[in-house]
């Protein structure tokens, strides 16, 4: 496999790289790194300790002390920098995104494109990092806030976008003037350890100070509360379920850190008798079973009106038989497999429970075996009738499932259904009516980070800012204004004038 070699993954991978130099640790164990696409054994990486961890802290706090005097320009200059490397390795790591998380290597060459993409964006921003000027109450007086770096930030990513959602943090946090130090998904290391590798190259031929980009890979229960709890870390960035933001949105905060927290997701699709069917029948194709439902905008519900339900059930139903499923290298196939067996006993948990619930299954929800499916990991799509008070449809599995909802009444009822959820990350209507859309996108519509019309809920542009509410976290990433999240906000009062005067007016004279 040549994008092994492109990318220097050896077969055993030490897990803790301070920037340029990797820590030898041996003694912690391996993760032994499979690819859901065919079974077979990647690489190892050395598990990382705590005394690894603790190294990689120092020189990421070393560094932040250099780096935040590089005027935030040049801070862009050095991302420039970190895209144009990103662009030569497009191919054999969009390959290894493939191979080792087992996306389509469409989806894996998307997912560098949005790392590229991002440092574009944070080359512009890095001179933008504007506060405003402000008029003050007293006479002589000049008021302004800016935004300063705030030191190491840390990176909990997950493994569905392995490499993507760390260059939105890294690539922004870097121009801010911070550090990062990531720790990536257990289940995808060796994209992490790939980046380093290019990033570390980048670092070299700059001198740059050892420390502005590092990476630790050790067990979430160690090395992840290490982060979780340091207040050397003062803002953490956590992708993950919303069982784990829970958890580590509580620790951070008990040591009045910050985080950016980018949780579950249970986004819906609402589609009234207005809708374009030849637009949304393939947005809920893709927004469900792409990634093999493992992207937090997934597509999980559609909320459907009952006038069009029928036809809809039907031509979904058709699309879904005409699924391929299988290698997702191989460009002709729809949907690849799922990370591992436990997410596939999570898809088959969950088909259970919601048939007990009265949930009724229209195609799919087979576990796959045989030629071409050795990895175990492989699984048919499946679409289930569903009301949405239903526990199963409550919770967000991540796998390619996809409830039909039926509604009465008008565009009001299907957002109710639609928000009746306590996730709040994406949400889209398909229709050509302006009054439903705009109702949709009102602040009586959709409680989403993010609603779109006549798009499906998956694929945003970095342009925008991503994230969403309620159990979702909360927290904003990539773009709009999601970097001031990377910096600490100053007020400043500039007295000119030969007096003293105070504010509100008060006297004291002495
Ligand atoms: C995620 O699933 O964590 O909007 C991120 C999308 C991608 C990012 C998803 N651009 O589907």
């Amino acid at each position: 496999m040549d994008f092994l070699n492109s990318l220097a993954i050896e077969a055993n991978n030490y897990g803790a790289s301070t920037g340029t130099q990797w820590l030898t640790t041996t003694d912690e164990g391996v993760f032994e790194i499979k690819s859901p696409v065919d079974g077979k054994t990647i690489a190892n990486v050395y598990k990382c300790n705590a005394s690894d961890y603790q190294k990689v802290i120092n020189s990421a706090k070393s560094a932040f002390v250099e780096w935040r005097q590089v005027p935030a320009p040049q801070r862009g200059d050095i991302v420039r920098q970190i895209g144009n490397k990103l662009r030569e390795f497009k191919q054999p790591l969009g390959e290894l995104v493939a191979y080792e998380m087992g996306k389509s290597l469409q989806e894996g060459l998307g997912e560098v494109q949005e790392m590229i993409d991002i440092c574009d964006f944070a080359v512009g921003l890095s001179r933008q990092l504007n506060g405003s000027t402000l008029h003050s109450e007293r006479p002589l007086h000049r008021m302004y806030d800016q935004y300063h770096p705030l030191g190491v930030v840390g990176v909990i990513s997950a493994f569905n976008f392995p490499v993507a959602v760390w260059s939105w943090n890294a690539m922004i946090a870097a121009i801010c003037g911070n550090a990062t130090v990531w720790k990536p998904s257990e289940k995808t290391p060796l994209t992490a350890i790939a980046c380093q590798n290019i990033i570390k190259e980048v670092l070299i031929d700059n001198k740059l100070p050892e420390g502005i980009f590092s990476l630790v890979i050790g067990d979430a229960n160690v090395i992840g509360e290490d982060m979780l709890e340091d207040k050397n870390v003062p803002l953490v960035s956590v992708t993950g379920s919303t069982r784990v933001g829970r958890h580590a949105g509580q620790k951070v905060a008990a040591r009045f850190g910050k985080s950016i927290l980018e949780l579950g997701g249970n986004n819906a699709m609402i589609l009234t008798p207005d809708a374009d069917l030849k637009l949304a029948v393939p947005a809920i194709v893709f927004g469900a079973v792409g990634t093999a439902g493992q992207r937090c905008t997934s597509t999980r519900r559609v909320i459907i009106h009952e006038s069009i339900y029928d036809q809809v059930k039907a031509v979904l139903t058709k699309a879904y038989k005409g699924l391929r499923i299988g290698s997702p290298l191989d460009e002709n196939n729809h949907v690849g497999p799922l990370i591992d067996t436990d997410s596939v006993q999570a898809f088959t948990n969950a088909i259970k429970a919601v048939k007990e619930e009265g949930g009724k299954v229209l195609c799919g929800g087979n576990v796959l075996s045989g030629e071409g499916y050795e990895s175990g990991c492989y699984v048919e799509p499946v679409m289930i009738e569903a009301e949405n008070h239903y526990q199963t449809v409550q919770h967000e599995t991540f796998a390619p499932i996809l409830y039909l909802i039926k509604y009465k009444g008008d565009v009001n009822d299907a957002i109710a259904l639609q928000n009746d959820v306590v996730q709040g990350l994406s949400s889209a209507i398909f229709s050509n009516n302006m009054r439903e859309c705009e109702t949709f996108l009102s602040h009586w519509g959709s409680d989403c980070g993010i609603a779109n019309v006549n798009i499906g809920t998956s694929g945003a542009e970095i342009g925008g800012a991503f994230g969403g509410e309620k159990e979702t976290g909360g927290g904003r990433e990539s773009g709009s204004d999601a970097w001031k999240a990377y910096m600490r906000r100053q007020t400043n009062t500039i007295n000119f004038s030969t007096e003293l005067p105070l504010a509100q007016g008060i006297k004291f004279d002495l």
